[in-house]
């Protein structure tokens, strides 16, 4: 008996290391758009890639007052910027977060972000079968000259 019962054991442990391989999420140059002062809010670009369909539902950081996921589109000529409530990512695709599209927008900065500077963020996901997966990252802040500059916040229509 005691020897079936170790057996048991083991294959659960198995069985728990399957199943967080298969939730998988890989975040990967992941950064953040350098502020000036005076100016509270800046998006977070990423890179982000599952082993298995799952979507982001949420992003947190302790350096602002709210974080959310947005999308961006052309409306009558302006860019628009909107919060999504889940970001979908196929299996095994490359998604990526960059400006002028899908981003995560830090809202309520206490200061500005100068180039070099980590920012954490923590990017949680859900999968199809419900199963929460957290991925903690360090975003470099990038400088508002380096080359391939970000989209300028002032030419977003912001709801104030
Ligand atoms: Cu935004």
């Amino acid at each position: 008996m005691t020897i079936w019962k170790s057996v048991a054991i083991s294959m659960v442990v198995a069985f728990a290391g399957t199943s967080m391989a298969l939730a998988d999420v890989v975040v990967s140059d992941a950064w953040v758009r350098g502020t000036v002062k005076g100016q509270t809010d800046t998006g977070a670009f990423m890179t982000l890639k599952s082993t298995e369909a799952t979507q982001l539902v949420q992003a947190s950081s302790p350096i602002v007052k709210m974080v959310q996921i947005h999308e961006m589109s052309m409306d009558k000529g302006m860019m628009m910027m909107r919060p999504v409530k889940a970001l979908d990512i196929a299996a095994n695709t490359s998604v990526m977060l960059k400006p002028g599209a899908y981003h995560v927008m830090l809202m309520g900065l206490d200061k500005p972000l100068s180039k070099g500077e980590l920012v954490p963020l923590q990017l949680t996901f859900i999968n199809k079968a419900g199963v929460k997966t957290t991925v903690d990252v360090q975003a470099e802040v990038h400088g508002l000259t380096d080359p391939n500059p970000p989209m300028k916040m002032d030419g977003m229509n912001m709801p104030k």
